[in-house]
């Protein structure tokens, strides 16, 4: 890809930034709004890529890997989501252990399993301890990312622990890391209409601080386009950024765009495509202490998901198999793709198709 001329940047009235980012300076809050503001998204992501090929070169990562969804009952009920359901209401499941572990594709060999789930009423800690040993025991080397720190957040409230002994207790039966969502958007004044019932972003990032500080890794997301402004964005990725300044434990960044179909939010304006380019690309330039920027493909489809690693992005996810949370509200993309299929879409947009583990170990 071209670079734009420095004069280009400077017409545009973002001169300033590009010269930031060329120094590998540190943007700020008002950079960021900034970013948003210019009229030419291109040139963002076009900023974006620069730094994104100065980290990881024309590399995209890609893994083998699985998701596995244990229950749609949750008593949170958050207002955005079209996967959950009430205990007792038609189409809420719950899978035992046995057939959590027959969704297991043994013919793949996954070097990640990601489990997630709604916050149940009634499954106790016993029940994922159990899961977790079972798959180890199978599969001994893959990297189990499981449960949002929302999910941990509801063990350790059912079990009446606290939530450090919630995830010292999951990291002996098998947990390697924590998955990124339920930080949604940070704002009291937006969770308290899109999720009221969820944990509190304060303790989203206390709960990822406490993982890192036993060691693990954790994800990270933002779900965006929905009622939240430019500058709840902007917020929420500086104070991802900040609680990384202090334990540095965040592998990867998952922007996920708010999928409209079955959910109970109803919106002025839907995301256009270049709204959600312009967002990822933003996020790979004021996250400059996180990794890696994930395309995921499941929600954005795999074609944006291929433009993404043009404007920031340097991660296709993985192979997926089964998923249900983007699928329940109207994501068009299959339910899984093969490596042959992950590597085409790779290389179709001339990048390099890299295979990694879950701790983003090149293999
Ligand atoms: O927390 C729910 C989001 C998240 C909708 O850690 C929605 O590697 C869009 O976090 N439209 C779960 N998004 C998915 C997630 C994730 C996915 C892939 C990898 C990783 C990782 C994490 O999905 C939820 C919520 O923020 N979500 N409903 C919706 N209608
Ligand atoms: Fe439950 Fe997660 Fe859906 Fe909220 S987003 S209702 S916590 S499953």
């Amino acid at each position: 890809m071209k670079l734009l001329k420095n004069d280009y940047y400077e017409n545009i009235g973002i001169g300033d930034i590009h010269a930031k980012v060329l120094a590998g300076e540190r943007l700020s809050r008002e950079d960021g709004i900034r970013l948003f503001d210019c009229p030419e998204p291109l040139a963002i992501g076009s900023l974006a890529h620069q730094v994104r090929t100065r980290m990881h070169g024309d590399k995209a990562f890609y893994v083998i890997n699985q998701h596995i969804n244990y229950t749609n009952i949750c008593v949170n009920g958050c207002v955005f989501c079209a996967y959950q359901r009430e205990e007792g209401q038609a189409g809420g499941f719950v899978l035992s252990i046995d057939e959590a572990l027959a969704k297991i594709d043994s013919s793949l060999t996954p070097r990640e399993i990601h489990i997630v789930g709604g916050c149940h009423p009634k499954l106790g800690l016993k029940y994922f301890e159990e899961l977790l040993n079972a798959i180890k025991v199978r599969i001994p080397n893959v990297v189990l990312k499981c449960f949002t720190a929302v999910e941990i957040a509801h063990f350790a409230k059912i079990e009446e622990t606290t939530t450090i002994n919630v995830l010292l207790r999951l990291n002996k039966a098998g947990l390697d890391m924590l998955a990124g969502g339920g930080a949604e958007i940070f704002n009291p004044y937006i969770r308290e209409q899109i999720c009221p019932r969820k944990s509190t972003a304060k303790e989203w990032l206390a709960i990822h601080e406490e993982a890192h500080q036993l060691g693990m890794k954790t994800n990270c997301t933002m779900l965006f386009g929905h009622i939240e402004s430019h500058e709840d964005r902007i917020d929420h990725l500086v104070r991802l950024r900040e609680s990384q300044d202090r334990g540095g434990g965040y592998t990867c960044f998952i922007p996920l765009p708010f999928l409209t179909e079955n959910s109970q939010l109803s919106i002025e304006k839907p995301l256009t495509g270049l709204e959600e380019l312009r967002t990822i690309a933003i996020s790979r330039l004021m996250l400059d202490n996180i990794s890696h920027i994930k395309a995921y493909w499941v929600m954005l489809g795999v074609k944006q998901a291929q433009a993404a690693l043009k404007f920031g992005a340097d991660d296709f996810d993985g192979t997926v198999v089964e998923e249900k949370i983007g699928h329940e509200a109207g994501a068009t993309s299959e339910q899984g793709l093969s490596r042959t299929e992950l590597e085409e879409m790779i290389t179709g947009c001339g990048c390099t198709p890299v295979e990694r583990d879950g701790f983003f170990n090149e293999i």
